[in-house]
């Protein structure tokens, strides 16, 4: 007998023990973790299935589009848009919303996402990513429109990713603390194998995109010139560094092991406040990491509270492990 609790079991026990969750976001959640599998297997298969490399076109945010990009965005439309929970979808590879369409009967929710995070690191066999947030659609919404979706990180229902690394982990929160899920590809299941993650308050291990250094604001360069400092700075111990250009990987290691991870303001290019995107990156990763005892900010403010104005909107984002974060937050203050 199969005797590990699946992501089935566990969100509908969880559905059991919490009456604000109904079945049609447990039914929701199990298409979405449906897509990350079909999503799992596409990124797996890699060069034998033809899906590596450009799609030959860009993407709302002008940056070029993988061919995984698009299956990806796809795959999640074509495992949610006919069964009846969601009212509409948003997504980076999308310049508009995606309301369900007449044919199908409309639910209570909105799906926004990130189909494949990472994605530069596609070609390269590095571990990629899908990032989700659940919302629910106002009330008495029947034509959802983008407005619909300008809630702040609050009001999200779930939020979660699937990281696609040496093996296949999905890893949610519904406001009831983080858990993770690993594929057991044999049975085509999540199993509940990481419950109840959480992020240490104290880390010697930072994630920052160093080749930016000279654009950096003086609280983020006062920070990062201290941890390289040292035991011999006023750190008084070594720290140790780490990029893969993959916020998924980058989260997951924080979530297993702690850390900080940043992605400042920086003055690089002034049109924008932040290299990552509130709705489908900063937002949900800031719910999970605050539900894993994690502090997420953008040095001034807390991301959750961040009232969108736009379904791409940019911010900066420094998360992780409680007692950095603050740290970064306090240098920010006497700035
Ligand atoms: P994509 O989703 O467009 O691949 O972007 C990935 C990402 O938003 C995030 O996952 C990384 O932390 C960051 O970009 C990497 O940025 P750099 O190119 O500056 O390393």
């Amino acid at each position: 007998m199969y005797n590990s609790v699946s992501l089935t079991q566990f969100i509908l026990e969880e559905q059991r023990r919490y009456s604000a969750v109904s079945g049609e976001f447990t039914a929701l959640l199990n298409d979405v973790a449906t897509a990350c599998k079909v999503i799992s297997a596409a990124v797996n298969k890699g060069a034998l299935a033809g899906v590596l490399g450009g799609a030959g076109s860009d993407n709302v945010q002008g940056e070029a589009q993988k061919k995984l990009d698009v299956i990806s965005n796809d795959v999640v439309i074509g495992c949610n848009e006919w069964t009846g929970h969601l009212a509409a979808l948003a997504s980076e590879e999308m310049e508009e919303i995606y309301p369900i369409p007449a044919k199908y009967p409309r639910g209570k929710y909105l799906l926004v996402f990130d189909p494949l995070d990472g994605s530069s690191n596609i070609d390269v066999n590095i571990s990629v990513g899908t990032i989700f947030s659940i919302l629910r659609c106002p009330e008495g919404v029947k034509e959802p429109t983008a407005k619909d979706f300008l809630q702040p990180g609050t009001q999200q229902v779930c939020a979660g990713y699937a990281l696609y690394g040496p093996s296949t982990m999905l890893v949610i929160t519904t406001g009831n603390g983080v858990d993770g899920f690993t594929l057991d590809q044999s049975v085509g299941e999540f199993v509940l194998t990481h419950p109840k993650m959480k992020i240490p308050a104290d880390t010697k291990e930072f994630a920052i995109n160093a080749s930016n250094s000279r654009f950096w604001e003086p609280p983020v360069t006062r920070y990062i010139n201290e941890c390289l400092a040292g035991k011999t700075g006023p750190r008084k111990q070594d720290f140790n560094m780490r990029w893969v250009a993959s916020m998924v990987a980058e989260v997951h290691r924080i979530l297993t092991r702690g850390g900080i991870f940043l992605y400042p303001r920086d003055t690089k290019d002034p049109s924008k406040p932040g290299r990552l995107r509130l709705m489908y990156e900063a937002n949900p990763m800031s719910f999970i990491v605050e539900q894993a005892g994690g502090v997420s900010s953008t040095g001034r403010e807390r991301i959750l509270d961040i009232q969108p104005d736009n379904l791409h909107q940019r911010v900066p984002v420094i998360l992780g492990s409680k007692n950095e974060v603050d740290r970064v937050i306090q240098y920010h203050k006497e700035s």
